[in-house]
């Protein structure tokens, strides 16, 4: 057994979903063996936890139709710990955005600085320094940051950033108001939105000296358009899902249909219910962004073989033949980061602080084989 890589999670995981990417992708973590996830932390933006009419402040540049009526993935995370047999702990982060690039969030209510503690102490505890993967808005990392900076310039191995615009002269540009996001393709300056969740937080981690590894999420045009450095691509199928595993294929049930089954435990054994077989086989896209980051993280390829069939393996399972399919990190350095949480960046052969996913010119040829890979992948889990 290798040498297990300790990570923190932190996700914008749902229950219901808002997006249900985030409920999908924890089962990674949990499932891929040399990991050894030590925490979640369950971002939390109180916009999607009220109901329309109940919101104070409309953010033009969140989804203003969302219909509200969630809560913090609990239910996800404690069907995972039950499913895989583990204990791993999760807590929120604030419920509303930094008030500034150095704001601590100690004047949040206490169950809301749960998420911020937890981070400290998994790294406190840690005996060697921690991956911590951001899926979502940087707020609980900016905070634990802000408090205790020399704790995770000791304990924080690499911050993984899946947040971000890769690509356009986005500066000095302002949000018209009651503009929605996404907004069209073609129009101006797209702010990613994990940034949008908390502009603040995110800038406070491109300025710091971490070092980070930037997985932006979208182009200047927005977050569905298939970019050199954004990480974004579509499967066409989930019908694939019903061949998991069937636990997990339960709870990915359960994730995708808004299950509203309270024995939310049992209800991952059994047969899939019908509704949510109808849903995957009738499924026709299923958007992902996370999946780089967990090559990584794990050091799995991409690999395309000399039969054309493409998989996710180890370095181990590297056969002769394979092609590694490009969408690596290259060193980068950062030329500029405004205070919206745009930057720019140039690519750059040494310093490695800051790096940036590359992809290289054949988007379709990444798109193609992650979209087959993933599915096989997702296959070979097991309980
Ligand atoms: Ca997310």
């Amino acid at each position: 057994m290798p040498r297990r890589i300790p990570v923190i999670d932190c996700t914008d995981l749902y229950h219901p979903h808002q997006d249900v990417g985030d409920n999908f992708d924890i089962l990674a973590p949990f499932a891929m063996e040399e990991i050894d996830l030590r925490a979640v932390i369950l971002d939390v933006t109180e916009h999607f936890r009220r109901l329309p009419e109940e919101r104070v402040v409309q953010n033009p540049n969140l989804f203003g139709t969302d219909p509200g009526g969630r809560d913090p993935g609990f239910i996800p995370i404690t069907q995972c710990n039950y499913m895989f047999n583990r204990h791993v702990p999760a807590a929120v982060s604030p419920f509303e955005p930094l008030k500034s690039p150095e704001d601590q969030a100690r004047d949040v209510p206490d169950f809301q600085q749960q998420g911020i503690e937890l981070f400290l102490e998994t790294l406190r505890a840690a005996e060697e320094p921690v991956d911590v993967l951001v899926f979502c808005s940087c707020r609980t990392v900016a905070a634990a940051l802000n408090r205790e900076p020399e704790l995770l310039k000791r304990k924080v191995r690499r911050l993984h950033l899946s947040i971000g615009t890769s690509t356009g002269d986005m500066f000095d540009w302002t949000w018209p108001s009651k503009v929605g996001v996404p907004p069209a393709p073609g129009s101006v300056g797209y702010v990613d939105w994990n940034v949008t969740l908390d502009p603040h937080a995110y800038v406070r981690l491109l300025r710091s000296e971490l070092p980070m590894s930037l997985y932006p999420c979208s182009t200047e045009n927005g977050p569905l358009e298939l970019g050199r450095h954004n990480t974004y691509f579509r499967m066409m199928s989930l019908a694939w899902i019903l061949q998991m595993q069937p636990r997990l294929r339960n709870y990915l049930a359960y994730a995708f249909t808004k299950s509203t089954r309270l024995d939310f435990l049992r209800a991952l054994d059994g047969p899939c219910p019908p509704d949510a077989q109808a849903f995957f086989k009738n499924a026709k896209k299923h958007r992902v962004w996370e999946t780089a980051i967990w090559l990584e993280v794990s050091g799995r390829k991409l690999v395309r073989r000399a039969d054309g069939t493409c998989r996710i393996v180890r370095a181990e399972e590297m056969r002769p033949g394979d092609a590694v399919v490009p969408g690596q990190q290259q060193n980068c350095r950062l030329t500029r980061v405004d205070d919206t949480g745009r930057f720019a960046f140039e690519l750059a052969d040494t310093d490695d602080r800051v790096t940036i996913f590359d992809r290289g010119e054949d988007l379709l040829g990444y798109e193609t084989a992650a979209s087959e890979a993933v599915p096989h992948w997702y296959c070979g889990f097991q309980l």
